[in-house]
């Protein structure tokens, strides 16, 4: 009787264990393909749509131009916490490339955020920024696609400077 007892209490501390570890009910991410199009630096006008759907027809009247680069919630490029594809409307990548920022002209719900990304067409060098406008907070530099972005950047990127490899 005693030890069925303890047993019980064992199993109420448990659970209450995992119920403290899981915390209050959290929203579910939101799931958001996105696509966006832009000039080349942030007071540029930026068209944008989202959708739950990633074949949405919104989302693919938006998408003209060229494709610039994909950001993904996740690492390994993986969107099923939303992605976003960013289009250029003046053409690829070049040495002066494009730069974006996550403010309210741009996606200030993907700051702080991306854990891998892609470059497309003549996109290659990246330059990511920890805090955007502020080229000295912390910033870091990719080639190419990128799985994962680093502990150090990982759900901190708050802007990036695209360009050709460099
Ligand atoms: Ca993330
Ligand atoms: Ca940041």
């Amino acid at each position: 009787m005693r030890n069925a007892r303890k047993v019980l209490a064992g199993i109420a501390l448990s659970l209450f264990a995992i119920v403290s570890i899981s915390g209050p009910a959290q929203a579910d991410p939101v799931t958001e393909h996105c696509v966006v199009v832009t000039g080349k630096s942030p007071k540029d006008a930026v068209r944008k749509a989202c959708s739950t759907d990633p074949n949405a027809p919104e989302l693919k009247t938006l998408a003209v131009g060229v494709q610039l680069m994909t950001w993904y919630d996740n690492w390994q490029w993986d969107g099923s916490n939303g992605q976003v594809t960013w289009y250029g409307y003046a053409g690829t990548c070049d040495a002066e490339g494009y730069l974006i920022y996550f403010d309210e002209n741009n996606f200030p719900t993907w700051r702080n955020r991306i854990s891998s990304f892609a470059v497309h067409g003549g996109c290659w060098t990246t330059m990511a920024y920890d805090v955007a406008y502020d080229p000295f907070a912390g910033t870091n530099r990719y080639q190419g696609d990128t799985s994962y972005v680093g502990d150090g950047m990982n759900d901190f990127i708050e802007g990036f400077w695209v360009t050709t490899p460099r």
